[in-house]
C-alpha cells in the first residue's frame, strides 16, 4: 500500500512539461485545480475505489488538505483492509492539473486537438439537439451507447433506453464475455471461485499477482502462504504468477483448450471424478465423455508443448485434492477465437471432481434473496428499485443481433466492436452517433485504425471521462466526470457466499465543473425531453429508494461503507451448512448428508449444470458439446503476440496519472534470447513489431521467461493522443497491432495475433 507525503504529491502532480501545453490549452483546468485546497466531506470516509473495476471497498481521508490517504476499509475482510498500488494513488488522479474540469466541445477537426471550454447548458443542448436529429431522421437505433460495466453504466444505459436504442454495449467482449457465456451456458448463470480455501490451484493464465483483483489476490495468496496449497500455472510467459507457482508450463498461446480437454480425459477415462455429483446434478456428461476421449495427453501435447506425463500426472493430484481443488477459469476471455469451448472446458474440469458450492472449489453468489430463503428469515435486507414505467420499447434490433449463435451475449454487455462494423460498413444497418462513458476503445479494443476511421465516421460523437482519453480526443463534445473521490453513487451488491452491499461516497468536495455520471445522464436526459423517465431527484433519494426508507439500514451502510450479512453459506460443505443451521434456528431442513444438494438448482432449461447443451445446439449446430478445433492465431513465419496486465497500471485507463506515469510509463517487449539473437536484437535495442493491420516501434526486452515463438507487451502504453502527454508515444500501441477477430458464440475479440519483428 502507498502513502505520499506532501512533498513527493506536488512533485508528481507538478511533473513535465505536459502540464504546460495542456494549460495553455485550457487555461481554465489548471487555475481550478491549484486554486482549490482540497475539502473534505468527512474525517474519514468508507466508499469504493475505482482505479480499476475490481472496485474494492476503501476508506480514505484527506490530510493537510492537499493529500487523501486512501486504504483499504476493514469492515470488508476478505480485502484484508488493503489497496494495491493504484488505489493507493487516486489523489494523484484526483488532483492532476491534466484532468479535465469543464464540458469541451471540439473546434477543429476530429482527432486535431482544438477544444473550448463551454458551460453544461450548452453540452447538453448540443448534444440533445444532435442526438434527436438524428433520431428523427434515422431512428433511435442509430446511436450507440457505450460504458465500461459498473457503477456508473447503469445511467448511460438508462439513458439509452429511454431515447428508445437497443444499442447499448458494455466492455464484455473484450474482457469477461467469454467465460460468462460458458457460464451461462453450463450453469445458467456466472459462478465464483473460492481460492482462498483450495488446495490445489491450477491456473491459465490467471494473472492475478499483476492483473490484480483484491480479493482474489488475496486469496490465492492466502491459499500458497497458509495451506499450502499447490499452484500449477500454464502461461506462455514467466509471469509473476508463474514465478510464485510450483510448476510452471510454457504453453503455447491459445492451445489451453487442448490441455483442459486432455485433463479432463484422465479424469473420466482413469474414474477419477465424482460419480455421484455427475448423477445427481449435470447432464450431457455422456456426450462430452464420448468426445473427450480422443484428447489424450499425448495429442495434447503436440497441440500445447504442455508435456503428456505432467497432464497425466497433474490430473491425478487435481483429483487427489478434490473437491477442494480449482481450475481457475482466469479473466480476460480474449486469447483464442475457441474462447467459449476453451472456458467451458476449464469449467468442465471443475464439474467433474464435484467441486461445485465447496470450500475451494466454484461457487455461486448468494444475494439476500436466497440466503433469507435458506436462513428461514430475513437476515439480509433486500434493496429496492427505481421503478421506471413506460419506457419505449425499440423497434430496431441490436447492431450485434445478427447470428443467433451470438444470443447469449446479447444481454450481457452485446459485441462491442460491432459498433465498427455497423459505423464503417452499415452491418446491419448504418450507425450515426456514438456516446459513451468510461471506455477507451481506441486503446482497448482492436484494430486502432479502423477505430479511428470509426470516429471520424460517424455524425456525432460524446464522451464521458476524467481525461482527453485518446478516443475522447475524437470526441464532438467530452464531459467531464467527476472522479470517484468526488462522488456518491448507489449502494451496490457485494455478496459473496453471503450477503453484502457497499456504496461509494464523496472524500472530497468537487474540483472545477465536473459532474457525476448519474447526474450527467439525468440532466442530459432532460434536455432531450426525456425527463419523465428520471423520476428520482437525486442520489440521496435514489439510495433511500433502495433501502426502501429505512433511514436506520441507510445510516449504517453510509457509515461502515461495505456490511455483510449472516456466515459464508457453501451449499455442499457439511461444515459451513452445519455452522449455518446452527445459527438459524428457523434454516430450511438439511438432506440426509447434511447438505444443501439437493436444494442446489441452476438456471438452465434442465435445472442442472449442463456439461453439453441443447440449447448452444440449437444456437449453433455442432457447438453442444465441448470440441476442439485448430485455431490459426498467426502465419508460420510470424511470433504470437500477447500482451497482459501490469500490477501499476489499469487497462487503457491511469498512464497519464502523475505517480503512476512516474512509476512506469514505457512497455519493453519481451523477447526470448534465441529469437533475439537470430534478429541480432539486444535488450535495449529499438525495434518493430509489425501485424496484419499495424506497425509499433518498441524497446526490446531480452529475457528467457517467455516462450521462443511469443513476444509479450504489457497492455495500454504508446498513447497516440498528445493530450495524454506523460503517456504519448511511450511504448507500443497493442492495440494498433491487433486485427479485428470476433470469437463465435460468446462474440469476444480477440487479443493474441501474429507479428514480425524486426532491429530498427
Ligand atoms: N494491476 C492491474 N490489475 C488489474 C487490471 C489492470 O489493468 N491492472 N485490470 C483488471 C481487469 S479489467 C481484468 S480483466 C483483470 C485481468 O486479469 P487477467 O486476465 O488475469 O490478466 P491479463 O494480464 O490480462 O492476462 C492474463 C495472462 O494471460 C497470459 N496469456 C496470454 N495469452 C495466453 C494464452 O493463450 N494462454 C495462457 N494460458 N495465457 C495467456 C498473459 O501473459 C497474461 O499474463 O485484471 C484486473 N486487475
Ligand atoms: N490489446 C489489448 N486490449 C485490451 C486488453 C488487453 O489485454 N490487450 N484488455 C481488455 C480488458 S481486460 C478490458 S477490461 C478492457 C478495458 O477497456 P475499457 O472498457 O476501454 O476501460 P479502461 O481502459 O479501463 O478505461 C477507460 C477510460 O475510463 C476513463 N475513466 C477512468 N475513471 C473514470 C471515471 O470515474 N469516470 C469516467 N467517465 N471515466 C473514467 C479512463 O480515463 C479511460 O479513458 O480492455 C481490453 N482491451
Ligand atoms: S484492485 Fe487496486 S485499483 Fe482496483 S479497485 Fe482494488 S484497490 Fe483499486
Ligand atoms: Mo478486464
Amino acid at each position: 500500500m502507498i502513502e505520499l507525503d506532501r512533498r513527493t504529491f506536488i512533485k508528481g502532480a507538478g511533473a513535465g512539461g505536459a502540464t504546460c501545453a495542456l494549460a495553455t490549452l485550457l487555461p481554465g483546468s489548471l487555475a481550478a485545480l491549484e486554486q482549490q485546497p482540497l475539502k473534505a466531506v468527512g474525517k474519514e470516509v468508507a466508499s469504493i475505489c475505482e482505479m480499476c473495476s475490481t472496485r474494492c471497498p476503501i476508506s480514505a481521508r484527506v490530510v493537510d488538505g492537499k493529500n487523501v490517504f486512501i486504504s483499504g476499509n476493514k469492515e470488508a475482510k476478505s480485502f484484508g483492509g488493503k489497496v494495491c498500488a493504484r488505489g493507493g494513488a487516486g489523489h494523484s488522479l484526483l488532483y492532476d492539473p491534466q484532468r479535465i474540469v469543464n464540458p469541451l466541445r471540439r473546434v477543429g477537426e476530429r482527432g486535431e486537438g482544438q477544444w473550448e471550454e463551454i458551460t453544461w447548458q450548452q453540452a447538453y443542448q448540443t448534444i440533445a439537439k444532435n442526438l434527436n436529429d438524428i433520431k428523427a431522421k434515422h431512428g433511435a437505433e442509430a446511436v450507440a451507447f457505450s460504458s465500461k460495466s459498473g457503477s456508473l453504466s447503469g445511467h448511460l444505459f438508462h439513458l439509452g433506453k429511454a431515447f428508445g436504442s437497443p444499442n447499448s454495449f458494455t466492455h464484455a467482449s473484450t474482457c469477461p464475455g467469454g467465460y460468462v457465456i460458458a457460464a451461462k451456458a453450463m450453469f445458467g448463470t456466472k459462478v465464483k471461485r473460492d481460492l482462498g480455501n483450495s488446495k490445489y490451484i491450477i491456473n491459465f493464465g490467471h494473472n492475478l499477482y499483476e492483473g490484480i483483483n483484491m480479493s482474489e489476490t488475496r486469496g490465492m495468496m492466502k491459499a500458497q502462504m497458509e495451506k499450502n496449497a499447490k499452484l500449477v500455472v500454464f502461461e506462455p510467459r514467466f509471469s509473476v504468477v508463474a514465478d510464485k507457482a510450483d510448476e510452471w508450463f510454457a504453453i503455447r498461446p491459445g492451445t489451453d483448450l487442448a490441455v483442459a480437454l486432455a485433463l479432463c480425459h484422465v479424469l473420466i477415462e482413469d474414474k477419477l471424478y465424482d460419480h455421484a455429483f455427475i448423477e445427481q446434478h449435470v447432464v450431457g456428461f455422456e456426450a462430452f465423455a464420448e468426445e473427450v476421449k480422443a484428447y489424450t495427453p499425448e495429442w495434447a501435447q503436440g497441440v500445447s508443448d504442455v508435456p503428456a506425463k505432467d497432464i497425466r500426472r497433474i490430473a491425478h493430484e487435481y483429483a487427489a485434492h478434490a473437491p477442494h481443488a480449482v481450475v481457475d477459469f482466469g479473466h480476460r476471455a480474449t486469447f483464442t477465437p475457441e474462447e467459449f469451448d476453451m472456458r467451458r472446458a476449464l469449467f468442465a474440469a471443475n464439474v467433474l471432481i464435484g467441486n461445485i458450492e465447496r470450500k475451494g472449489g466454484l461457487y455461486l453468489g448468494k444475494k439476500a434473496k436466497t440466503y433469507n430463503k435458506f436462513a428461514g428469515n430475513k437476515v439480509a435486507p433486500t434493496l429496492g428499485k427505481p421503478g421506471v414505467e413506460g419506457l419505449p420499447k425499440p423497434t430496431a434490433k441490436r447492431i450485434d443481433q445478427v447470428d443467433e449463435q451470438y444470443a447469449m451475449m446479447w444481454s450481457s454487455g452485446g459485441i462491442y466492436q460491432t459498433i465498427l462494423d455497423a459505423t464503417l460498413e452499415a452491418k446491419p444497418y448504418q450507425l450515426k452517433a456514438w456516446v459513451m462513458s468510461r471506455t477507451n476503445p481506441m486503446q482497448t479494443m482492436t484494430d486502432r485504425a479502423r477505430v479511428v476511421e470509426s470516429l471520424k465516421k460517424l455524425d456525432f460523437v460524446v464522451c464521458c471521462d476524467v481525461y482527453i482519453s485518446e478516443t475522447a480526443a475524437y470526441a464532438d463534445i467530452i464531459l467531464p466526470e467527476s472522479t470517484y473521490l468526488e462522488r456518491d453513487e448507489e449502494i451496490a451488491d457485494k455478496s459473496g457466499k453471503n450477503p453484502a452491499y457497499y456504496v461509494r461516497q464523496r472524500v472530497v468536495e468537487t474540483i472545477g465543473q465536473t459532474k457525476p455520471s448519474w447526474q450527467i445522464f439525468k440532466e442530459l436526459g432532460e434536455e432531450m425531453g426525456l425527463g419523465q423517465f428520471f423520476p428520482w431527484e437525486n442520489m440521496e433519494s435514489l439510495q433511500l429508494l433502495q433501502v426502501n426508507r429505512d433511514v436506520t439500514l441507510w445510516n449504517t451502510i453510509k457509515e461502515k461503507g461495505y456490511v455483510s450479512y449472516g456466515k459464508p453459506l457453501m451449499l455442499r460443505e457439511p461444515s459451513m451448512v452445519a455452522a449455518f443451521t446452527a445459527h438459524y434456528p428457523e434454516a430450511k431442513a438439511t438432506d440426509a448428508d447434511g447438505t444443501y444438494a439437493s436444494a442446489m438448482s441452476f438456471k438452465t432449461p434442465s435445472g442442472k449444470i449442463e456439461l453439453s447443451s441443447d440449447k448452444v445446439e440449437k444456437m449453433a449446430a455442432g457447438r453442444g458439446v465441448i470440441k476442439y478445433r485448430p485455431v490459426q492465431l498467426k502465419q508460420a513465419d510470424e511470433l504470437y503476440f500477447i500482451q497482459g496486465k501490469v500490477a501499476v497500471h489499469t487497462n487503457g485507463a491511469t498512464h497519464n496519472i502523475p505517480m503512476l506515469a512516474n512509476l512506469m510509463s514505457d512497455n519493453g517487449v519481451w523477447i526470448h534470447p534465441l529469437t533475439a539473437g537470430k534478429l541480432g536484437i539486444s535488450s535495449g535495442d529499438k525495434i518493430r513489431l509489425s501485424s496484419s493491420v499495424g506497425s509499433e516501434e518498441g524497446t526490446a526486452l531480452v529475457t528467457p521467461g517467455i516462450r521462443q515463438d511469443t513476444v509479450f507487451a504489457y497492455m495500454g502504453f504508446g498513447s497516440k493522443n498528445k493530450e495524454l502527454a506523460r503517456a504519448t508515444g511511450k511504448g507500443i500501441h497493442c492495440g494498433n497491432l491487433l486485427p479485428h477477430q470476433t470469437a463465435p458464440i460468446c462474440g469476444m475479440n480477440i487479443h493474441t495475433t501474429g507479428i514480425t519483428l524486426a532491429k530498427i
